[in-house]
């Protein structure tokens, strides 16, 4: 390949950057790259294909990453998305960009200065309760545990291709309700209140750049199947939910300071092990904006 001006391009297969599948079904390590540094068209075009295809980016060693080049990552993958909590909830100092939130455990004057501090997490999409669920969220691991805090990601579109015959038909005109939840141990009394924050989506969803068609369910925020007695929907999301958490479906990621993942919002469920609360987990956080979601 020659470029215009006559000289030799990079093809491809000279670019520093690889990817590297981490398991059969979901989740890649992208190597050579810093994102410190401005990238070109085709590691930019590399990345999205990636994104599409693995779903889960690992990019390790991005050590000193400034929350703007954390941005100039994100806005690759398209425009970053608003916070979805309460501005007054907002702690992070003025200077940060408006869009961020730190998944922390630090406190500061006794209150914690993030969102999602302590304890393990099921399995969940962010903002399934929303017309517009983000399309991708990102972290950067700023301090982690030598131990637990790991998170875990499963593929909807595999856990879509593994359905048998009677939940493929369920599923692919069927409707779901999620409501919005990040403690198991109360989802009822939340999704019977008053003030509760829902939405109902498609069971099958298309990813928005390729049609493929992914599994919208999760154990977290998922609470009825729209049409069906409430018995036997139950049944039914207990066992896609199953489902979705087949091992063999799964990427266990294990921190170490300067990871940054980014990850496909509506094709796959993330979930967190536990972790000591008096060890400092700091991890930063942005979306990327998603459009209300599209039935497979
Ligand atoms: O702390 C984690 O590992 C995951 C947090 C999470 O669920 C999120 O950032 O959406
Ligand atoms: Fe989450």
């Amino acid at each position: 390949m020659r470029s215009l001006d006559g000289g030799p391009a990079m093809s491809l297969s000279e670019s520093p950057v690889k990817v590297t599948p981490l398991t059969p079904t979901l989740g890649a390590e992208v190597t050579g790259i810093d994102l410190t540094r401005a990238q070109d068209a085709e590691t930019v075009a590399l990345l999205r294909t990636a994104f599409q295809k693995h779903l889960v980016l690992v990019i390790r060693d991005q050590s000193g990453l400034s929350p703007d080049d954390q941005v100039r990552f994100c806005e690759f993958f398209g425009p970053l998305g608003a916070r979805s909590r309460p501005a007054d909830d907002r702690r992070e100092g003025a200077d940060a960009p408006a869009e961020v939130m730190f998944v922390s455990n630090r406190k500061e004057d006794g209150r914690f200065i993030g969102s999602l501090p302590e304890g393990e997490m099921q399995f969940h999409m962010d903002q399934c309760y929303t017309e517009r669920p983000a399309r991708a969220t990102c972290l950067y691991a700023i301090a982690v545990p030598d131990e637990g805090g790991d998170t875990l990601f499963a593929s909807l579109c595999a856990a879509y291709d593994a359905l048998p015959g009677d939940l493929k038909r369920i599923v692919d005109d069927g409707r779901a309700r999620h409501v919005f939840s990040y403690d198991s141990t109360n989802a009822d009394a939340v999704a019977n209140s008053a003030d509760v924050r829902e939405c109902v989506q498609p069971m099958a969803v298309a990813q928005p750049e390729t049609g493929r068609p992914a599994l919208y369910v999760n154990r977290l925020m998922t609470r009825e199947i729209v049409g069906m007695a409430p018995d036997a929907g139950r049944g039914v999301l207990d066992r896609l939910i199953d489902l979705v958490e087949r091992p063999e479906f799964c990427y266990r990621h294990k921190w170490r300071v300067g990871d940054l993942l980014i990850w496909d919002n509506l094709c796959t469920v993330h979930a967190r092990t536990d972790f000591d609360p008096a060890a400092d987990r700091h991890l930063r956080r942005f979306t990327i904006a998603g459009a209300p979601l599209k039935p497979a």
